[in-house]
C-alpha cells in the first residue's frame, strides 16, 4: 500500500492502541476524573484581580470561581478589568476543550455567554483556537486519535451551547463543503474527524456520510454550491473512485465551480496530482490548514 510521506503503516491494532506504530513519546500521564489531561490542572481558587494566570478547575473539577467572580446579570461589560475577565473565560474554556473535558466546556461556555463575552469571540478565540492547538498536536504527535476525538466532541457539545444563538445571529461560516467517503468505502471514523476539526475552525460542512456515488457529490454541490468538496478513501480499492467522481464532475460542468481536496490513509500528495485534485492532506489537523490555503481562509 502507497503512503504518504512520514505517514506509519496503519493496523487495526493501532487504532484501538494507538501507542502502537508511532512510538515517539513516552506514555502520557494518567487520565484524571474526566476527560484526557493534557494541560496540567491546579487546584485552588482563581482571581479575576491577578491576571493573567492559567484557567484552573478547583479540586473537585468544579467551576464555581466564575459564579463567585462575576455577576452575570450585570455582564462583564461594565466593569474595570474587562479585557482580563474575558481572556479568562476563554481562555478557560479553550483548556477544557483542549483536554477533552466533555462535562465542564458546555457550562464553560454558557458561562462565558451569560458573562457576556461575545458570541463570535468565543468561537474565535474559545473553540476555533483551541481546535487549532488540538490540531497542531496531533499532528505532531503529541496527541492521538482518541484525545482528538475527545476535544472534537467537547468543542461540538460547546457549539451546540452557541448553536441558537449563530442562527439567531445570522454568523457565516467561513466557508461551505460537502464531504464524502467514496463509492465501495465505509470507513468513516477519519472522515468524521476531519469533519468535527473543520466545524471547530467555523467551516460549514454538509456531510454526504459513506459509500457516495459521483451523483451523489454532483447533486450536493448543485444544492449546497460548496467552495469545497472533500473525499475520503481507506482503501486501495476505491481510492480510485476519487479521480472518477473528478471526472464525473467535469463531465456535469461543476468540477471548476468547487475546489476538491482529497484525503485517507491511501492517499498520498502525488496521487492527489494524478487525479487532478486540488489538494490533499495527511489528518485532521494539517486538513484543516490546507483547505483555508486553497480557499484564500486565514
Ligand atoms: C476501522 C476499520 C474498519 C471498520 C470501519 C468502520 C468505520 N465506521 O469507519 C470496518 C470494520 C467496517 C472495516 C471494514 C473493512 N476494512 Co478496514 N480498517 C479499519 C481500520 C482499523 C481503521 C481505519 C480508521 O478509522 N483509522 C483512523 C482514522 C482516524 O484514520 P484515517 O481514516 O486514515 O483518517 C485520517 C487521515 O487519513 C485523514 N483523512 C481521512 N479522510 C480524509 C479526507 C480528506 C479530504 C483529508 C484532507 C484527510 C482525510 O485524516 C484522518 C484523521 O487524521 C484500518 C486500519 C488502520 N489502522 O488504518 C482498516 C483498513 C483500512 N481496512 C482494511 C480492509 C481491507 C477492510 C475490509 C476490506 C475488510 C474486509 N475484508 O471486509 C473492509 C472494507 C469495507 C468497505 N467496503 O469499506 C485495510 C485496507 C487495506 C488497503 N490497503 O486497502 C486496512 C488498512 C486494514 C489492514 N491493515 O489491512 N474497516
Amino acid at each position: 500500500m502507497v503512503r504518504g510521506p512520514g505517514r506509519p503503516a496503519c493496523n487495526h491494532k493501532a487504532l484501538i492502541s494507538p501507542r502502537v506504530g508511532r512510538g515517539k513519546r513516552p506514555p502520557p500521564p494518567p487520565a484524571e476524573t474526566s476527560g484526557f489531561s493534557l494541560a496540567k490542572r491546579k487546584p485552588g481558587r482563581c482571581f479575576r484581580r491577578v491576571p493573567p494566570r492559567p484557567p484552573a478547575l478547583n479540586k473537585s473539577g468544579k467551576t464555581t470561581f466564575v459564579n463567585r467572580q462575576i455577576d452575570t446579570n450585570k455582564g462583564i461589560g461594565e466593569t474595570p478589568g474587562r479585557k482580563e475577565q474575558i481572556m479568562h473565560l476563554i481562555e478557560k474554556l479553550k483548556t477544557l476543550i483542549i483536554e477533552g473535558n466533555l462535562a465542564q466546556a458546555p457550562r464553560a461556555t454558557q458561562e462565558a455567554l451569560q458573562a457576556g463575552v461575545d458570541l463570535r469571540e468565543i468561537i474565535d478565540q474559545g473553540l476555533i483556537k483551541a481546535m487549532e492547538v488540538v490540531g497542531e498536536r496531533f499532528s505532531s504527535g503529541e496527541l492521538y486519535i482518541p484525545e482528538m476525538l475527545l476535544s472534537a466532541k467537547t468543542m461540538q457539545a460547546s457549539l451546540n451551547v452557541l448553536r441558537p444563538m449563530i442562527a439567531d445571529r445570522g454568523i457565516k461560516a467561513k466557508a461551505k463543503v460537502v464531504f464524502g467517503t467514496v463509492q465501495g468505502d465505509v470507513h468513516d471514523i477519519g472522515k468524521n474527524l476531519v469533519i468535527m476539526m473543520m466545524q471547530g475552525a467555523g467551516f460549514e460542512v454538509y456531510d454526504l456520510g459513506m459509500d457516495v456515488p459521483p451523483e451523489k457529490f454532483y447533486q450536493a454541490i448543485k444544492t449546497h454550491q460548496p467552495d469545497l468538496c472533500c473525499m475520503s478513501a481507506l482503501l486501495t480499492t476505491t481510492q480510485g473512485a476519487m479521480g472518477k467522481t473528478i471526472r464525473f464532475l467535469k463531465e456535469q460542468s461543476v468540477r471548476q465551480t468547487v475546489k476538491v481536496m482529497v484525503g485517507g490513509a491511501p492517499i498520498t500528495e502525488e496521487f492527489s496530482a494524478g487525479i487532478e485534485a486540488d489538494g490533499y492532506a495527511p489528518d485532521a489537523g494539517s486538513a484543516v490548514e490546507k483547505a483555508k490555503e486553497l480557499l484564500g481562509i486565514r
